[in-house]
């Protein structure tokens, strides 16, 4: 590769439990790829797919990371790959982690030197005030939830100002709890870093602040201000100023991008990056993810796993308790929705193994047959299928199948099985994707003529929402992505797609690296920018750019289907009212 003179960029994809890190072309294409595995290349750290569980704490070593970082660009260079050639570095951490650093922290970070070996044995101990991180699965900190919802009025009030109401993982609840119960490490602590933004740092050989973005992950950001909230930040500490202090407020806003600096000559030198290699703030891996597709405003990211997720991009800030919005990592005036429910495939596999008598098979045959089947009327019918505890709506695990009058969608009976067990197959998928399709409705902005009046004075009310049926008949999103497991699944994707009504098209794609990616598309789009070589927008710049040949076209809109589900909204918000 030595002697070409392409340019590189570069995206690192730090999470749970593994770096990679991509290298793209101008083109778009990976021209190069590397992976660390903590569990399996840093043994000596005995975490378990790179954490430790201990009860419900769950966090990781940094120290680990740190070593991570050397052994990625050691395997580039051992390739062969020419990193002087790398014009940009950007990328993505796994989300919430708070890294806890020292006073001497930022003056070893500027001496970084590649003759006195590598980033551990500069960094650690010295510039950790902490050795450990809580990751994102930790969940040890319902007292400080409490005591963030409690301060400003609940949950709801919570996820107004700061996106988000309170969760475990959310990066100041988390630190209110090392402030209470470990307060020699927070009075040590001079600066407390996002994954993110650490390993931004690290790379740039300087403390650099929190990436706006993903410091909407914390329950600590006004969201709408787009300033860390006061009466948050006292419950951590009374001195305003010194918490400010620590995390480096303010964040690096999101707008335009913002180039932190040249690579640290520690990695210019013993790897030999050009010392003019540009980094450009890391964000969360959500949301990179919604950087490594065209997404423009009005268009949703679909992922059918194991639970299933919404990623969309909006300009509405139309916060809830039940969802997530973040500040948009490269496109001003907008945010990213995040809506997350626990039960997605497992809830399906438990139908369809009662569809085939056994739970053995896993064949989709009579589960796929039974929900494309029209004529299987199922018109007067709706269910949820919540075999764990779900978070939207916020209800314990429960099945619950009802009938209900066509006309005014209201429920006339419950019942305790449908006529068919095929029947379930169809009214599982409707209702997921019609509970979603119902949750991302007043995300949108995309109108189109309703064909369908009736009953639209009728008031509908789904979590904290309550709107008038008519708000959902003239919001459809633009385009739709299908990712994830069952999105392989033809009958399951056509299903969702006809309900979620996207009005330009169905997609369907692999994405190992999309958290990667979308770095790497920063990191290029961002030095172009920077360097006046583009003065496109990031949305705009990628679907030029992309390459829309990698992505499957599903199907088009099919508005009959998409209307004909009008009918079954009263009865779903009836339906959860009951839950
Ligand atoms: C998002 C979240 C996870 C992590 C995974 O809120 O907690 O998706 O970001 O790394």
């Amino acid at each position: 590769m030595t002697g070409s003179q392409e340019s590189y960029y570069l995206g690192f994809d730090l999470s749970t439990q593994q770096l990679k890190c991509l290298a793209i072309n101008k083109e778009l294409k990976i021209v190069h790829s590397e992976t660390v595995d903590f569990e399996r290349d840093f043994p000596q750290y005995k975490t378990t797919k790179g954490v430790y569980i201990r009860g419900d704490v769950i966090d990781c070593p940094v120290a680990m990371w740190l070593e991570a970082i050397d052994l990625i660009f050691a395997k580039f260079s051992k390739s062969g790959f020419d990193l002087s050639l790398v014009k940009a570095i950007s990328g993505s951490c796994q989300q919430h982690g708070s890294v806890y650093l020292s006073g001497a922290a930022d003056g070893l970070l500027k001496s970084l030197n590649a003759n006195k070996g590598s980033l551990f044995d500069q960094l650690v101990p010295e510039a950790l005030a902490r050795e450990t991180a809580p990751n994102w699965q930790d969940h040890s900190t319902g007292k400080q939830c409490e005591e963030f919802q409690n301060a400003v009025g609940g949950p709801q009030e919570l996820a107004k100002i700061t996106g988000s109401r309170a969760h475990f993982r959310f990066t100041g609840t988390q630190i209110l709890k090392i402030a209470e119960e470990e307060p020699e490490v927070y009075a040590n602590t001079k600066a407390i870093a996002l994954v993110s933004s650490f390993v931004a740092s690290v790379l740039s050989g300087s403390l650099t602040a929190l990436e706006e973005a993903d410091a909407c992950g914390m329950n600590l950001y006004d969201v709408a201000k787009r300033e860390f909230d006061d009466k948050l930040l006292s419950l951590i500490d009374k001195d305003k100023t010194t918490i400010e202090k620590k995390l480096l407020a303010p964040p690096i806003k999101c707008d335009k991008p913002v180039r932190l600096s040249s690579i640290s000559s520690y990695f210019a030198e013993k790897y030999g990056f050009s010392p003019d290699c540009s980094i450009f703030p890391f964000t969360g891996d959500n949301l990179a993810t919604i950087c490594s597709l065209p997404l423009k405003k009005n268009d949703v990211l679909v992922s059918l796993g194991t639970s299933t997720t919404i990623l969309l991009v909006t300009e509405q800030y139309h916060p809830s308790a039940d969802y997530h919005l973040f500040i948009h990592p490269t496109m001003p005036n907008s945010y990213m929705g995040m809506i997350c429910y626990c039960n997605g495939s497992l809830a399906r596999e438990k139908i369809r193994d009662e569809l085939n008598g056994n739970e053995t098979s896993r064949d989709w045959t009579l589960f796929n047959e039974a929900l494309s089947d029209d004529s299987l009327a199922n018109e007067d019918e709706i269910g949820v299928y919540f075999p764990l505890g779900e978070i939207v709506p916020s209800v314990e695990a429960t099945y619950k199948r009802a009938k209900f009058d066509p006309k005014s969608g209201e429920i006339t009976k419950f019942v305790d099985s449908f006529e068919d067990k095929k029947h379930d197959a169809k009214n599982i998928v409707e209702s997921q994707a019609l509970s979603c399709r119902v949750r991302i409705s007043p995300l949108l902005s995309s109108t189109v003529s309703p064909a369908n009046t009736k009953n639209q004075d009728l008031t509908v009310k789904f979590d904290y929402d309550e709107f008038p049926l008519s708000e959902y008949f003239h919001k459809r999103p633009n385009k739709a992505f299908f990712v994830g497991g069952a999105s392989k699944n033809n009958a399951i994707v056509k299903k969702f797609a006809q309900v979620i009504g996207a009005t330009q098209g169905n997609y369907r794609l692999e994405t190992p690296n999309s958290c990667a990616l979308g770095g790497c598309y920063k990191a290029l789009w961002s030095d172009l920018f920077y360097s006046k070589q583009t003065t496109l927008h990031y949305d705009q710049f990628l679907n030029e750019r992309f390459p829309w040949d990698d992505l499957e076209y599903v199907c088009d809109s099919d508005d009959g289907a998409w209307n004909a589900y009008n009918n079954k909204i009263v009865p779903l918000s009836r339906l959860e009212a009951t839950l």
